[in-house]
């Protein structure tokens, strides 16, 4: 699937398909970053759907009983596909669970670059600490459908629509870096073309790259037989 990819030399896990399973997957790699003495913190993002399943009541206890390093970002867009976030949960503010689990509940504007390198930077810095997890929510408005296959104005209204228009944060930030004269056309040129240019080469890869192996099918699905 198109978002399932990870990265071992960046330490990116790939991406879980059954939302929020993930978020024990980061309770236990906390827990033995932790054990081995490593200086490391396992970050995990998931939506306000994602927030409803049980996996991930069982990983914030988990994670704060033990004050693993952990950082948990919820990208609260106000959607789950069509379902809008006032059918998903019954409070306005998912990080007031936070306090369920005796951990810091922080609110952030999600599509403020800044604001967000902040919260994370003092999340981390409390994980390493020794503090225990942090839980973020971020409040981003999503800006397209769940997917292509996805037609988001036979839910929302126009009005609903409009009021995220405009709040991308990349032309934002963008705009921010010119106005305190950190970015000029020449140097966005510059990194536009380098970015056109990686994204080209990674497809070139992946579309010269070899079909998988059937025979590799149920690899790491199943014991292998004996
Ligand atoms: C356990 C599970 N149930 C249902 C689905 C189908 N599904 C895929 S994405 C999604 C909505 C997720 O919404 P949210 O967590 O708000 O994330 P967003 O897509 O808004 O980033 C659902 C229900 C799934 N992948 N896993
Ligand atoms: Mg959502």
């Amino acid at each position: 699937m198109p978002a399932h990819y990870g990265g071992a030399a960046h330490r990116i896990f790939s991406s879980s398909s059954p939302v929020a399973t993930q978020v024990l997957h980061a309770a236990g790699i906390a827990l033995a970053s932790k054990l081995r003495g490593e200086s490391q913190v396992a970050a995990v993002m998931m939506g306000e759907g994602a927030s409803n399943q049980g996996d991930v009541h069982e990983a914030l206890n988990f994670a704060a009983i033990h004050r693993l390093p952990m950082v948990l970002l919820v990208e609260n867009n106000g959607y789950a596909i069509s379902v809008p976030a006032e059918k998903q949960v019954a409070v306005r503010d998912l990080a007031v669970r936070a306090a369920g689990y005796n951990m810091p509940g922080v609110i952030v504007d999600g599509t403020d670059v800044l604001s967000c390198y902040l919260a994370m930077r003092d999340a981390v810095a409390r994980a390493l600490a020794g503090e225990g997890p942090t839980f973020i929510e971020a409040k981003v408005t999503r800006l397209t459908g769940h997917s292509s296959d996805d037609q988001q104005t036979k839910y929302r209204t126009e009005e609903d629509l409009a009021a995220g228009r405009g709040h991308d944060p990349l032309p934002a930030f963008r705009d921010e870096l010119r106005a305190a004269g950190l970015l000029d056309a020449a140097a966005e040129a510059a990194i536009t073309a380098e970015v056109r240019g990686l994204v080209e080469d990674a497809t070139d890869f992946a579309e010269a790259a070899a079909d998988p192996d059937p025979a590799t099918l149920t690899r790491h699905v199943y014991a292998e037989p004996g």
